[in-house]
């Protein structure tokens, strides 16, 4: 954040291997802060606090034949402060719902069905609060979440990226996955620890590996959070 911002395309991130192919290069929506220049596959920008959080990006390459391929991406800003700085607060459940609702309501046990439980889904948007903590969006707010993003990287590596609480150490998330949305295993960890960027204070963007599936066959994969 406030840090100016420059990525180069790595060659390898389209795996032709005609490097004098002649390359051309085609962005997605950027976000308002990052510009592309196509001449030098360069993009580049600075974030302002405005723009903390993650933002997915697509590109295509297109050769002299007019093949195409596209590759997405993700880029994260993250805010000035490191995991175990000053502004790394740890905030438990309890303490982020008094955030939302009155200490009154949260004294009312009657209320914690409808409005302040973990069960409880105030804004209708189809996530319980748990999960709204979990995720780290607002649990009076629809529409804020972010989904699960499934991607594959240029090496043709599928990544399950998500975003999560930090500093709660009762919460445990673990990528799964299905062929039928029945029977769930965890999703292959042998590829290597999942990458963290830090999106804010209490919240990080996380992209773990998983393993493609066989040839003709479909998988589906989900993020499970244990409290
Ligand atoms: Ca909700
Ligand atoms: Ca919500």
């Amino acid at each position: 954040m406030g840090v100016p911002f420059t990525f180069l395309l790595p060659p390898s991130a389209f795996g032709d291997p005609d490097t004098d192919d002649g390359l051309t290069f085609s962005v997605g929506p950027l976000p308002g802060w990052l510009t592309f220049n196509p001449a030098t596959a360069t993009f580049s920008g600075t974030p302002g606090a405005a723009n903390l959080g993650p933002s997915t990006i697509t590109v295509t390459a297109r050769d002299r034949d007019g093949l195409e391929a596209s590759t997405t991406f993700a880029v994260a800003v993250v805010s000035g402060t490191t995991p175990n700085g000053p502004g790394a607060l740890a905030l438990a459940y309890p303490d982020w719902i008094a955030r939302y609702f009155s200490g009154r309501m949260l004294a009312d046990e009657r209320l914690s069905a409808s409005a302040w439980g973990l069960d409880a889904d105030p804004d209708g948007d189809g996530r319980n609060n748990l999960e709204e903590y979990a995720f780290a969006s607002n649990p009076v707010t629809e529409g804020d979440a972010l989904p699960v993003v499934l991607s594959r990287g240029g090496d043709g590596q599928l990544w399950v990226s998500y975003r999560r609480r930090t500093g709660d150490a009762r919460l445990a998330f673990h990528v799964e996955v299905s062929a039928d949305l029945q029977t769930w295993q965890p999703a292959a960890t042998v590829l290597g620890e999942p990458h963290a960027a830090r999106i804010d204070a209490q919240s990080e963007w996380i992209s773990a590996p998983v393993s493609s599936p066989a040839a003709d066959t479909a998988r589906f994969f989900r993020v499970r959070v244990i409290y």
